[in-house]
């Protein structure tokens, strides 16, 4: 199936990058796709024998450079999100946590022993990396976070408390963001079985089934002094790490979107309603113009985007446009296709009900759409809506 791209941006990538989509695309297509719902209705996560084969076919940290990564361009790392997502945010973002916030931060900030130790083996999907900023109490304002660390010796000793993190409970490495005794935030990596370290998966959770959230609780949990990133200094270091996801994020929705399109496109054109196919309704049309333009308006600035980012000038308010409009976007797509497929659209024979619980994740995490619009406003005005 030909996916939607309305202005022919397709045709403009070059060999490796559409090398590294087929290959992506390949994988979740024989060994993913199939076992979606299986799993979901499960309620299972994606198997672990699945990393190392996500880990081969490059979709771990795609774009980072040397120690065994793949040293794709970032315009690659960005399909290869996309395609992730086409199937499923939850595939998309346990990708997202494993390359642009876990290894990039360890990539970015961290020494050189710390980067031969860990990188390879998680580009290769051998290992697991979480990464913990937010807190129970403290969110779209990570700022004020309690989780401290202390130096005593060769040691530090963390105490605090991290929420909402993809895959805390079973990463071999955690790159937790603390402050140090002077309130300053710094990097920590924390093993798996550190002394005083507790984690719970999160229950309940409706939407990105496939991906494992957690809870951890620091207990005068002990980690040698050489864990410290050494790269990372104050709320700038973590941030940095959003950034390079939230772009990913941009481009991964635009899957969800044309995977929710093609869906209701189809179905609009074979259920037929009042003598004739829904398709040739007025107000079906509309909905799927809608669709299109919207799909094709966030293809263009994610490709913008992405060549502003390998040129080295983007800013980070112009990923948190494209985070808020693309995710936004994504949301409408699911539900309107969701609307056109009547009552059918609520079962998993569709993906659309599932790309929709999912995006409502995706809206409020890696910064909510609010926040994103206090950042543009910020920028536009000059003045912090913040505080
Ligand atoms: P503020 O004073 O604005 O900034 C502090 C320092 O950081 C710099 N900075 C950035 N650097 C790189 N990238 C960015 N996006 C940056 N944003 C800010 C800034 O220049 C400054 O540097 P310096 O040297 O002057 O100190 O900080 P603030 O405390 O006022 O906060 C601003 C705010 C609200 C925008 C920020 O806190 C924010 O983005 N909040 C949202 C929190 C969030 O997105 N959390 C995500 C957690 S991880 C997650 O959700 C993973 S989900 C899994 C998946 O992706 O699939
Ligand atoms: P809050 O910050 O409490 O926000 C609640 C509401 O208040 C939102 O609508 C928000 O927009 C609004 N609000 C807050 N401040 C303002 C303001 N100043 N003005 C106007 N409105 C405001 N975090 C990690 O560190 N690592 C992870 O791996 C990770 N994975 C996640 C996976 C899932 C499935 C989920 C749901 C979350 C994950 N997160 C992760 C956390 C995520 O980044 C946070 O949920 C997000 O930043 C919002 O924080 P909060 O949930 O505490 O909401």
């Amino acid at each position: 199936m030909d996916r939607l791209d309305y202005y022919a941006l397709e045709p403009q990538l070059g060999p490796d990058e559409c090398r590294a989509r087929d290959r992506v695309r390949e994988l979740v297509h024989s060994e993913i796709a199939p076992h979606l719902n299986t799993w979901w209705r499960a309620g299972e996560y994606l198997p672990d024998r699945l990393y190392p084969l996500l880990g081969e076919a490059g979709a771990f940290g795609a774009h980072l450079q040397g120690y065994g990564c793949p040293g794709l361009s970032y315009l690659a790392y960005c399909v290869v999100m996309r395609e992730l997502e086409f199937c499923d945010s939850g595939l998309r973002s346990l990708a997202s946590v494993q390359g642009p916030l876990g290894m990039y931060a360890i990539h970015a900030y961290g020494s050189e022993e710390q980067k031969q130790q860990w990188l390879p083996r998680l580009a290769r999907g051998e290992a697991k990396v979480s990464f913990a900023l937010t807190e129970r109490l403290h969110g779209s304002d990570p700022a004020g976070m309690e989780t401290v660390a202390v130096r005593k010796g060769d040691e530090y000793i963390l105490n605090g408390n991290k929420c909402w993190i993809g895959n805390g409970s079973v990463a071999d490495i955690r790159v937790v963001w603390a402050k140090n005794d002077e309130g300053r935030v710094e990097g920590f990596l924390v093993e798996r079985d550190a002394p005083g370290l507790r984690a719970e998966d999160i229950p309940g959770k409706l939407s990105l089934c496939l991906s494992r959230t957690s809870e951890l609780w620091f207990e005068d949990c002990r980690i040698p002094a050489a864990n410290r990133l050494p790269g990372a200094s104050g709320l700038r270091a973590p941030l940095g790490c959003l950034s390079e996801a939230r772009l990913g994020i941009s481009w991964g929705v635009i899957g969800a979107a044309q995977s929710c399109y093609h869906a209701a496109l189809d179905y609009a054109k074979s259920r037929e309603q009042f003598g004739q196919p829904i398709a040739g309704f007025q107000l079906v049309q509309e909905k799927l113009a809608w669709m299109v333009t919207e799909i094709t308006k966030a293809q263009l600035v994610a490709w913008q985007l992405a060549a502003l980012k390998a040129s080295g000038a983007v800013r980070p308010q112009q990923i948190s446009l494209a985070k808020r409009n693309n995710v936004w976007m994504a949301l409408e797509c699911a539900r309107m296709a969701r609307n056109i497929l009547g009552g059918t659209g609520i079962i998993d024979a569709h993906p659309v009900f599932r790309h929709l619980v999912n995006l409502e994740t995706v809206f409020t995490y890696e910064g909510t759409h609010d926040i994103h619009t206090l950042i543009l406003g910020q920028d536009v005005t000059g003045i912090s809506a913040f505080s």
